[in-house]
């Protein structure tokens, strides 16, 4: 059975206003960061998703604590929704000794075993055949547990995603490579970094499915990665989902983006996936003004006691320079 096509799913109210929650928080968490960067308060250089959320909302929702994510250096949020906390995340970006790292890395390499996160390492592409090892361990443990990896448009072009996807297709391995196409790699048209419009086509050359869809639309991500994880559990393979979305922001916080037109950023910006989903929610009556002000409130509690309780963290000291070595 194809993964993608006719996934049907129902998601209950409370369900709803949850992958809301998180389109919000994950949102608010990026906005403030930018902030704080220009504070000063962040010792690691920061790559905002903002604008980008709907891939990390959708494809993360309903993900067991056991199946694995690779996230990259622009997915904090996917930390967030995989059960690090906002204080100890935002903690890793001040490099306090509460982060988790305890101040150690430049903030983007972490993982957590525990909850089935993996860290990034700095090579783009690197962590795909990794995520490759990983489903061939749920398979030969014989568990039905799953891998989301993401990669960008332009990790796309290196020969660790060939590879990755060739050995994944060839295994059958339980995994969902979820391309975030924010249509720039640092200051890159993707244009100049493909001759094809669709990453999604490179699937069918490793013989799984490959799909592009509106990486802007939170539902829309939702019901891909379902069939997608659903395929994988069965034990029938992987899938690609190209998700086309934007980045607002630079490439990162010191990138002020001059290679792409205020007319390019304005029409995506149109396309938030934020209002769309309010819209949704209203429509449906799902969402009034006075839960979306207590989604809003419950947001900026969330970030504002990650923000005092990461300021009032400890520094690490000289001696955890050499703690938790192995050799
Ligand atoms: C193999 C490799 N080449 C180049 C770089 C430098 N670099 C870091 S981020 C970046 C752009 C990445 O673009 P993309 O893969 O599309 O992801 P995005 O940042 O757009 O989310 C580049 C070129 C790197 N880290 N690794």
């Amino acid at each position: 059975m194809p993964p993608i096509k006719r996934t049907k799913f129902k998601l209950t109210s409370e369900e709803l206003l949850e992958m809301f929650y998180w389109l919000k928080l994950i949102r608010a968490f990026d906005e403030r960061l930018s902030v704080l960067v220009r504070q000063g308060k962040v010792r690691s250089g920061v790559y905002t998703g903002i604008g980008q959320e709907a891939v990390i909302v959708g494809t993360c929702f309903h993900l067991r604590r056991e199946d694995y994510i690779c996230p990259l250096h622009r997915d904090l949020g996917a930390f967030l929704m995989k059960g690090v906390e906002p204080r100890v995340m935002m903690s890793q970006m001040f490099a306090k000794m509460t982060g988790l790292s305890k101040g150690r890395d430049s903030a983007l390499h972490s993982g957590v075993p525990e909850l089935g996160i993996f860290g990034n390492t700095s090579m783009l592409g690197a962590n795909l055949p990794v995520a490759a090892g990983l489903g061939l361990t749920f398979k030969m443990d014989k568990t039905d547990n799953v891998v989301i990896a993401y990669f960008g448009e332009g990790a796309s072009n290196v020969g660790d995603f060939h590879e990755a996807l060739n050995f994944a297709g060839v295994q059958r391995l339980p995994i969902v490579f979820v391309c975030e196409n924010n249509q720039y790699a640092y200051s890159v048209p993707i244009e100049r970094s493909m001759a094809i419009d669709d990453v999604a086509d490179r699937a069918e050359s490793y013989g799984f499915e490959g799909v592009a869809i509106n990486g802007n639309d939170v539902l829309a991500v939702y019901q891909a990665t379902l069939g997608a994880i659903n395929h994988a559990r069965r034990g029938e393979g992987p899938t690609l989902i190209e998700c086309k979305t934007y980045r607002w922001h630079g490439h990162s916080e010191h990138d002020k983006a001059f290679y792409r037109s205020d007319e390019e950023l304005a029409m995506w910006k149109s396309r938030d996936p934020i209002p769309t989903f309010t819209t949704y929610l209203r429509a449906r009556h799902l969402l009034d003004d006075a839960k979306l002000a207590d989604v809003e409130a419950r947001v900026k509690q969330a970030i504002d006691e990650a923000v005092d309780y990461a300021s009032n963290a400890a520094d690490p000291g000289p001696e955890e320079a050499i703690a938790d070595l192995y050799a």
